[in-house]
């Protein structure tokens, strides 16, 4: 299995986030990216795809927005990371504002993911690896592992949230089908629901999109995740939510996993788009399910078996010590 790896992730590194209501150190650091270099083989340098494939699923306007957030917070005379701290609630009129603060809370969805002046190049670099694992897939190999910092799930087509800017999988997954695709099924293993990858496709029928995830009535990201989100217009049932309990050990685990697997084997797909979270993990810092090392590797296996050209996301997973060796278990298992 090819690794896809740009140093230029290691450069976004926010200084804190607003966690239970207290100011604390970046849960999303460049340390997970050395646990998992130190334990995962080679890495390969991916390409540059240009920004064409990122504009097929996000918005001009969100990423005019992205390039300039840092320089603009800066110029209004603002010291540290852009973060925002006013958003347009539940039916404000839309306004187009140039003010950083008001545009801030415009585009994002929390206050715990701040832009950096590093922040658009890692976001573009995590974008390029996820296209060059795919570019790497369609050229014959059965699976890469798109190494990718940050995180891409939970961002949408016009937000960002959720240690999230620019959404990976998604990428990935409308630039298979812009390739030939007939069908492309994401099958997201991330504790945390991937909101912004189900929202992009919620109206397709040639896009699946399942998650098993933490139950979105006590956990991140809350709105959205939930068992009764099965897609609209003509991508009803092209959305499968499978929401555990905080607790969730691997027998529960394991049969969720197994539905999701069989969803993904009727939809026949001709690609899979796996966006992993090790924050499954028993050790996890900000999570709650109960999931041990060995767990990955038969995870990595159930999907494995399905026999469908794959690529893998890197998305969550904090518990920084165990990370890569949970993260390699699971790529071994898969391959
Ligand atoms: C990103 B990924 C609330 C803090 C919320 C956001 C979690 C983002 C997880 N106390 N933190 O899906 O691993
Ligand atoms: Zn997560």
């Amino acid at each position: 299995m090819r690794i896809f790896f740009d140093p230029a992730q290691k450069e976004h590194a926010p200084a804190k986030e607003l966690h239970n209501g207290e100011l604390v150190p970046y849960a999303e650091k460049p340390a997970r990216l050395a646990s998992i270099l130190a334990k995962i083989g080679d890495t390969h340098t991916p390409r540059d795809f240009g920004l064409g494939p990122i504009q097929a699923v996000h918005s001009d306007a969100y990423l005019d927005f992205l390039r300039s957030a840092y320089e603009d917070w800066r110029t209004a005379g603002r010291m540290g990371d852009a973060v925002p701290y006013v958003f347009p609630v539940r039916g404000r009129r839309p306004l187009t504002l140039d003010r950083i603060d008001g545009r801030l809370g415009h585009y994002a969805f929390d206050c715990g993911t701040p832009i950096t002046e590093k922040t658009w190049a890692a976001a573009y670099a995590s974008a390029q690896t996820a296209l060059t694992a795919l570019e790497h897939v369609i050229s014959g190999d059965p699976v890469s592992f798109a190494l990718c910092r940050p995180p891409g799930h939970h961002a949408g087509r016009d937000y960002f949230g959720g240690y999230c800017y620019l959404n990976n999988a998604a990428i990935i997954a409308a630039n298979a089908i812009e390739k030939g695709a007939g069908r492309v099924a994401i099958l997201d293993v991330d504790y945390h629901h991937g909101n912004g990858t189900q929202d992009i496709f919620y109206e397709r029928a040639e896009v699946l999109t399942v998650s098993i995830h933490a139950d979105p009535s006590t956990d991140y990201p809350f709105y959205w995740g939930h068992a009764d989100e099965t897609g609209t217009g003509e991508g009803v049932g092209a959305t499968l939510n499978l929401p555990l309990r905080r607790g969730t050990d691997w027998a529960a685990f394991e049969q969720a996993l197994a539905r999701a697997i069989e969803t993904v084997a009727t939809f026949k797909p001709d690609l899979l788009v796996v966006p992993f979270g090790a924050d499954t993990f028993d050790g996890d810092p900000i999570s709650y399910f109960r999931l041990k090392s060995e767990d990955y590797t038969a995870i990595g296996q159930s999907i494995g078996a399905l026999n469908i050209p794959t690529v893998v996301t890197m998305e969550g997973g904090y518990a920084i010590e165990a990370l890569g060796e949970n993260v390699h278990r699971f790529l071994a298992g898969l391959s």
